[in-house]
């Protein structure tokens, strides 16, 4: 799927993030329930104004399965087979709301790094995520 330069270009930003997990994925879910408000409707027990706490317990869940998929870039059907099972059979999330999350993360990275997020770094990320995304939705069917 990805190149080698791309999963190096995966790699080198997964380690800015590792050990940072809540933070990332906290601001990550602030996005897109603010960018795209139709997401919450998924997390209705997290209340209309999701508070920080679980902001930073679900965000920290959804990067860490996200350094997983890093970790099994050559392998994520394997790596990613429980999760794609609870997000087609269990929670039911419209396929749709994927490439949101996708853009959300991709601002999220580049707020953060600024210059040092290459057009080529954007590009591996969106791949990967694409990639990762293409996993967990290949079940509906
Ligand atoms: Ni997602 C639960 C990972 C996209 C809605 N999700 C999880 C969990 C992980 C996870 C990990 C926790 C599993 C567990 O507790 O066993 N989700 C991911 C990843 C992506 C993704 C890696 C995409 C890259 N999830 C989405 C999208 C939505 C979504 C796009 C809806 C907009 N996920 C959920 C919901 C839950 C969830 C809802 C359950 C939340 C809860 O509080 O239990």
């Amino acid at each position: 799927m990805l190149n080698a330069q791309e999963r190096a270009q995966v790699a080198q930003v997964w380690d800015l993030i590792a050990g940072h997990e809540a933070p990332f994925g906290a601001e990550l879910l602030l996005r897109l329930f603010t960018v795209y408000p139709s997401t919450k409707t998924y997390f209705k027990h997290l209340g209309v104004f999701p508070d920080e706490v679980h902001l930073l317990s679900h965000g920290k869940r959804l990067l860490e399965a996200v350094g997983v998929a890093v970790l099994h870039m050559d392998n994520l059907r394997w790596a990613l087979s429980p999760l794609a099972d609870l997000h087609a059979h269990v929670l039911r999330v419209d396929p749709s709301n994927f490439p949101l999350l996708i853009q959300c993360f991709q601002v999220v990275l580049a707020s953060h790094l600024q210059g040092e997020y290459t057009v080529e770094m954007q590009a591996a990320w969106d791949k990967f995520l694409t990639g990762v995304a293409v996993v967990l939705t290949e079940k509906y069917r």
